[in-house]
């Protein structure tokens, strides 16, 4: 695991292994806190961080949805986000802020426990792998469904709902695959253990609607946008397991993952990476990296302070 000096906890920077909780801490028991995925990346004007905003406004909403107020505000949240980064002396970046129930009344009823939150920055390579974001990945349909509305929130990014993930992705990578796509609980595609998944067919974009238990992407958006920009037709509708095999090209989007193609379903080869997942790779890198004027808005770029 790649370490920075310091991490963000509670209001103060303290150092990476000092950064630590109460065993008795409720979100450790229950599963009760929520958390975002986010990047940094070297630009021509500094580190920036790719729709930190975005980010923060998921939080935000994750954390409404278990009756938690962020103990700080979004803005604080973004200073210190800033801070830590350059206090670290990093170029690019993954950031996780999480915001949890901390040590209080054991039980299910969280209310009287207190809201805390950090965040830590780290040096986090290609998530799938180098070979695979240059090649694509090997995927399985996963025996697991992915968690339904009825009994969880699929659009909240909590901890205690990624127990869902870690079943699909132990599943897959014990059987030799690098990836788990889950279906939803209606046999319709969903998307991976840590990304959301696209199908290209004969020149259209399909991926999961907001109906499909998915988790609302902001690497997901922001492809959509590109695709659009590019003159693709991007269509949000049900995906059928069979779609994945019939796909001219078929590629996942996250935070951590970036844009990676699927070069196999099941053990059958799709034809990724294909022409369309190279050329919104290559824009959405552009994107990323400050390279692409029209999406500037996007980045969100660390004040680094003068030495004076
Ligand atoms: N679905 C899930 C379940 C998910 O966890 C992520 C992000 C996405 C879709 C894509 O969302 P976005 O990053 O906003 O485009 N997964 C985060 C956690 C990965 C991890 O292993 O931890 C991430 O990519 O940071």
């Amino acid at each position: 695991m790649p370490t920075a000096d310091l991490i963000w906890l509670n209001g103060e920077f303290v150092a990476w292994e000092d950064a630590k909780v109460h065993v008795l801490t409720h979100s450790l028991h229950y599963g009760t806190g929520v958390f975002e995925g986010v990047r940094a990346y070297e630009t021509e004007r500094g580190a920036a961080i790719f729709r930190h905003a975005d980010h923060l406004d998921r939080l935000e909403k994750s954390a409404a949805f278990y009756y938690m107020d962020l103990p700080y505000s979004k803005e604080q949240l973004r200073e210190a986000t800033h801070e830590l980064i350059v206090r670290n002396g990093f170029k690019s970046c993954y950031i996780r802020p999480l915001v949890w129930r901390g040590y209080g009344p054991m039980g299910l009823n969280p209310l009287e426990n207190p809201v805390e939150a950090m965040v830590a920055v780290w040096e986090w390579g290609a998530y799938l792998g180098e070979e695979g974001k240059r090649n694509g990945v090997r995927a399985k349909v996963s025996s697991w469904r992915r968690i339904s509305p009825e009994s969880l929130i699929p659009h909240a990014k909590a901890t205690g709902q990624y127990l869902n993930s870690v079943l699909a992705k132990i599943e897959s990578v014990k059987a030799g695959y690098d990836e788990a796509i889950l279906l939803d609980d209606k046999n319709h595609v969903c998307e991976g253990t840590g990304e959301n998944v696209f199908v290209v067919r004969e020149g259209e974009i399909a991926t999961p609607g907001h109906t499909a238990s998915i988790l609302d992407g902001i690497n997901r958006r922001s492809v959509i946008e590109i695709a659009e920009d590019l003159g693709y037709r991007v269509v949000e509708r049900d995906v059928m397991r069979s779609e994945l095999v019939l796909a001219d090209e078929v590629f996942l989007t996250g935070t951590a993952a970036e844009l990676v193609p699927v070069r196999e379903v099941d053990d059958i080869e799709i034809g990724s990476p294909g022409p369309v997942t190279r050329q919104l790779q290559q824009a959405f890198d552009d994107a990323l990296h400050g390279r692409s004027e029209r999406y500037a808005e996007w980045l969100d770029v660390v004040p680094v302070p003068s030495r004076a």
